[in-house]
């Protein structure tokens, strides 16, 4: 099937296009309502957070707030990798007290490019599902803590650097100090002597207290500091990804991971496209997906995958460098075509971030390309990270899936993968480049439950 049809450009089916359209409208508008929902449905250990209390009931529990912020650079998916490290170091902190996660909103990333569309101040309940992300440590989206704490004031800032000595006599050792900062602040003291900076867009956020912190090591090594050092009831780690995974791929890391389930309109914009264009269902790919991520405990090879091959092609500044595990468009087409011929798939979906004239190339030297190009409606109600979210549900619903070198967004798709239980050596490939020797394929990292 020339599936090049659904491409920018050309006129997706009508009647699709409204359903889909509609779909998200109705998904998005009750959103809000869910948010309600939620609050009733979580354990009771879990409504820490939510805007159930009034500021006095939340005080009077003695609750206190960690924040957090990422170097503006990084992308989506290593963000998704941060979130997972500040989750194990809230729950190590909530050994001891009440500590809630406030999840910063999405905005202003590098990748986010569309003219004409608003991008910041996205809570994470438009591209996650927070009753999922409240089934493993309580979280509040930015605004509730807003309302919750009382204004919009952040007590103590904490930017995180490295040691600006590097490692002492080449030794790696944990450790944590209060330095000078070693690079120029990216806040700056206004006229009441409130600290103002990013704070993701809400121009009236303030900071209390702004002070540099050089951590090296795992992200708990902060908790004895911020547990008995500190007493603000509002902390913030700016640079979070400083620190390290408490344990990467162990138990805490993948009932994280796990509990990031995408947010229900998104699957289903995915699963509807699948259905359509890939002739794919999770009745006949065995994906039948549960709502409770605590209930999904996949056997590997129990998923079989819709019958096209998945391809997320990472391009951009990944090909900007030259580097060398890359493939060019040639190099990458003509492995598709192998993979294709041998895993008897006769349609093949693309996830890029490919440039209009690399797409313009892709499509000449691959016709029969499926691609999830949304119109500006859909792209205005979806944003970047919403189209970038359900390219990875349709590649992680393939029956064969081939990534790109080092990318966390190849990576997200992998996890996705060992989630739905696929055999391994459908999901852990990735493209080499035209002259690489060595292509070390990807790491698998199974689940622990
Ligand atoms: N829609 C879409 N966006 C992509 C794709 N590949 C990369 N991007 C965009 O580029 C960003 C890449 O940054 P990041 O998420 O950090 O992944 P990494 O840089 O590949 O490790 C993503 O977050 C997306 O915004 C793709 O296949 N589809
Ligand atoms: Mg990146």
């Amino acid at each position: 099937m020339a599936d090049h049809r659904f491409s920018r450009g050309f006129k997706s089916p009508v009647l699709w296009l409204f359903s889909v359209q509609s779909l998200i409208k109705l998904c998005l508008s009750i959103l809000a309502l869910s948010a309600v929902v939620v609050e009733c449905q979580i354990e009771d250990t879990f409504r820490a957070g939510n805007s159930v209390f009034s500021p006095a009931v939340a005080a009077a529990r003695d609750l206190r707030y960690l924040l957090y912020d990422i170097n503006p650079p990084e992308g989506f998916n290593l963000r998704r990798d941060v979130y997972i490290r500040m989750a194990s170091l809230v729950k190590t902190l909530r050994r001891h007290s009440d500590w809630v996660l406030v999840l910063p909103p999405w905005g202003r990333l590098y990748h986010w490019q569309s003219p004409d569309i608003h991008q910041i101040r996205i809570p994470w309940g438009e591209f996650f599902s927070l009753t999922s992300l409240q089934g493993n440590v309580p979280v509040i989206e930015y605004e509730e803590f807003i309302a919750e704490s009382g204004g919009p004031f952040i007590e103590q800032v904490l930017v995180l650097q490295n040691y600006a000595e590097g490692w002492t006599d080449g030794k790696w050792e944990e450790k944590v100090d209060q330095r000078p900062c070693v690079e120029r602040l990216l806040y700056s003291k206004d006229k009441q002597g409130y600290y103002r900076g990013w704070f993701w867009g809400y121009e009236e956020t303030r900071g209390v207290n702004v002070t540099c912190l050089s951590a090296q090591g795992h992200a708990s090594i902060l908790a004895p500091l911020l547990q008995n050092n500190i007493t603000s009831t509002s902390v913030m780690l700016d640079k979070a990804e400083t620190v390290l995974h408490d344990h990467y791929a162990g138990k805490d890391y993948w009932d994280t991971r796990r509990s990031m389930v995408f947010s229900k309109h998104l699957r289903l914009l995915g699963d509807e496209f699948r259905a359509k264009y890939l002739n794919s269902t999770d009745e006949q790919d065995q994906t039948v997906y549960n709502e409770d991520w605590t209930r999904i405990k996949n056997k590997l090879g129990s998923a079989r995958g819709g019958p096209y091959l998945g391809v997320h092609l990472r391009r951009k500044d990944f090909i900007w460098g030259h580097r060398e595990d890359v493939p060019s468009l040639k190099g990458a087409v003509k492995k598709i075509r192998d993979l294709m011929k041998k895993k008897k798939l006769d349609r093949v979906f693309v996830a890029t971030d490919a440039d209009e004239e690399e797409l313009e190339e892709l499509k000449r030297i691959l016709p029969e390309i499926t691609r999830f190009e949304p119109t500006w409606e859909d792209l205005e109600l979806l944003k970047d990270g919403g189209v970038a979210i359900v390219d990875q549900w349709i590649c992680a619903h393939a029956r064969y899936f081939i990534g790109t070198s080092v990318s966390t967004f190849s990576f997200r798709i992998h996890e996705e993968r060992e989630i739905l239980g696929f055999d391994p050596k459908t999901t852990y490939n990735r493209f080499c480049g035209d002259s690489e020797k060595e292509c070390e394929q990807p790491t698998h990292w199974k689940i622990v439950y």
